[in-house]
């Protein structure tokens, strides 16, 4: 952090010559906190003279004044941001005053019920991705039992990146791309599919879950939106 205290040290520097001719807390709105990590610019009484100084706080007040900072986290105050920021040595900035505004779409029970059957779709186009040659790739429909539960079962494998047998909430950090579909009920959906509520999901609860909920979405479909529970009309001998 050399580099830090040096820029720092060249913003004390800069607001010196105003010092004892502007109230030091406007003075604190102009001076750029680089060091310490974290830090925040608070009034401090120095050899009797009040001066702007980037200080990481002790303590804070319980007053509640909430603040969003740049990662979108809500806190009670300012200070109690900086305070973190500081033990975690990392820069984070205020978003603005007041608690975060996050825009979350509700998942409805009907894009929830759809939503096994899009992520197994999309799970099929991942895996073939990549692929140079698909012989006239059959769609989801088209798709046996035996096949979704292979690409369930291949997805998992895929996920589970510490080969624990299960999906945790980190594993499942890697499922968050901005193109999935219905984005917003995946985490309803994972819940949903962990039915000891253990936070985990087995190849067990994942593969009941994604593939009996598409397939009983799919079929309601058919019969109710076509008037026919024909899965896969054209298409007679597939592959995955
Ligand atoms: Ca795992
Ligand atoms: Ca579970």
């Amino acid at each position: 952090g050399s580099r830090a205290q040096r820029k720092q040290r060249q913003a004390e520097e800069s607001l010196r010559p105003y010092i004892g001719r502007v109230e030091p807390e406007k003075l604190c709105e102009l001076l750029k906190c680089h060091s310490p990590v974290g830090s925040w610019c608070q009034v401090v009484r120095e050899n009797g003279v009040l001066i702007p100084k980037c200080v990481c706080p002790q303590s804070c007040p319980r007053q509640r004044a909430p603040v969003c900072s740049v990662l979108g986290r809500t806190y009670g105050n300012e200070c109690l941001l900086h305070k973190e920021a500081c033990r975690k040595r990392r820069r984070t900035g205020l978003a603005h005053t007041g608690p975060c505004l996050v825009p979350k779409a509700k998942c409805t029970e009907e894009e929830l019920s759809q939503f096994p059957y899009r992520l197994l779709d999309w799970f099929l186009l991942l895996s073939r991705m990549g692929e140079s040659y698909a012989p006239a790739a059959p769609p989801q429909n088209c798709l046996s039992h035996a096949q979704r539960t292979q690409l369930a079962q291949q997805r998992f494998t895929i996920l589970d990146k510490n080969k624990d047998g299960k999906l945790s909430r980190r594993d499942l950090r890697k499922l968050r791309y901005k193109r999935m579909p219905l984005e917003h009920c995946a985490t309803p959906f994972f819940q949903s599919c962990d039915r000891n509520r253990n936070r985990k999901v087995t190849l067990q609860e994942w593969t009941t879950c994604l593939v009996d909920r598409s397939e009983a979405w799919f079929y309601h479909f058919m019969s109710v939106r076509m008037g026919s529970r024909k899965l896969c009309p054209t298409i007679k001998e597939n592959v995955l």
